[in-house]
């Protein structure tokens, strides 16, 4: 059976090769693949093989069948295009008949997600401020009044470069550099890519953020309350309630975590918020003005409201992801859903 097999595939090799029209082919076709095709034939002789030797045999046909099958059709689409260019302009091929087209791609979900917020915040006056992935140790940690002994500077949790280089962990950095070279009034948001040591089914060691920073004279905790109340309504909808959490920051104070009410049970409790109600959205504050002084603005008079958020985390709850890492696995099959 199996010489017999190799017999014709090496027969079908040969003859596939001398073929040079789509008349040729299709006898090829039948003489392979047809009613009384070679195909056939076998699949006819295996009613004779003892049972145990059938479903070997059977996959074997069908893998020569498959491959025929792959190679008839690269063949004919060859031969169709060199006809088609051969009788551009004669009567057998219309050139003005529209092309098949390529359905349109689409934008990865955590970009869909980052566009969307850029966009609420620059209407509400924020510009894009962007910044180098590398920083120093001074511009991720020491301008933002993070301690020397924080355990966010831990090898264990942060990317070093060397001694006094990291992968950013933040975006807030890029708020300092704005600030060292502008003078408040200020409304920025700083999108980009951050780095932690850090992988499980809710963290990769890579992700997204958009951190936002408004410093004005007279800028308030209820206008960082607005502010937030605006654009979680945008993103969650509007009937989204907000709850806000006393917490702390090194680089903010007063410091709060947002809730919004669950999306999933819109409050009574569920799977996604471990039966609270409450899902934690992002963290915010009044910048400390321990890190005014370090870019050299007057606290005495100026103010102003930061805050910080993940764009994976906002996509997984926006589109119900329950793992963090499909964002990451480039598989079709997912990213052809949004
Ligand atoms: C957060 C939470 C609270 C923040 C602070 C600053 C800066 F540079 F102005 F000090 N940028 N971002 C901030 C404040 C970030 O993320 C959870």
């Amino acid at each position: 059976m199996i010489e017999k097999l190799q017999q014709h595939r090496d027969d079908f090799d040969s003859r596939i090769v001398g073929v040079s029209s789509l008349q040729e082919l299709k006898q090829l076709r039948s003489d392979f693949l047809g009613k009384k095709g070679c195909i056939s034939l076998m699949l006819n002789d295996m009613r004779s093989l003892p049972n145990a030797e059938k479903p070997q045999a059977g996959k074997h046909i069908n893998e020569f069948k498959q491959s025929i099958e792959s190679l008839i059709k690269a063949k004919t689409q060859d031969l169709e295009k060199k006809s088609d260019q051969s009788s551009v302009g004669g009567e057998t091929f219309d050139t003005t008949l529209p092309g098949r087209g390529e359905p349109s791609g689409s934008l990865h979900p955590v970009t869909q997600v980052m566009e969307e917020i850029i966009s609420i915040f620059f209407s509400l006056g924020f510009s894009v401020k962007e910044g180098p992935e590398i920083e120093t140790d001074f511009y991720n940690f020491e301008a933002l009044n993070i301690p020397k002994d924080h355990p966010a500077r831990d090898m264990q949790d942060t990317f070093y470069v060397d001694d006094e280089t990291v992968l950013r962990t933040h975006t807030s950095p890029v708020q300092i550099h704005v600030m060292e070279k502008q003078a408040p009034p200020l409304r920025i948001i700083a999108p980009g890519r951050v780095f932690r040591c850090d992988s499980d089914v809710s963290h990769t060691p890579m992700f997204h953020q958009i951190e936002g920073l408004m410093v004005d004279k007279n800028v308030s905790f209820g206008d960082l309350k607005g502010v937030m109340d605006i654009f979680l309504q945008e993103v969650f909808g509007k009937q989204t309630r907000l709850r806000f959490r006393p917490s702390f920051f090194p680089f903010t104070c007063p410091s709060a975590e947002v809730d919004i009410e669950c999306v999933m049970c819109s409050g009574k409790g569920c799977r996604v918020c471990s039966a609270t109600g409450w899902i934690e959205i992002l963290g915010c504050g009044m910048v400390d003005p321990a890190v005014f002084k370090f870019v050299d603005y007057d606290s005495e008079k100026w103010t102003g409201f930061a805050f910080g958020l993940g764009i994976e985390r906002i996509a997984m709850l926006k589109y119900g992801i329950n793992d963090i890492r499909l964002l990451f696995e480039n598989d079709l099959r997912f990213l052809k859903q949004f």
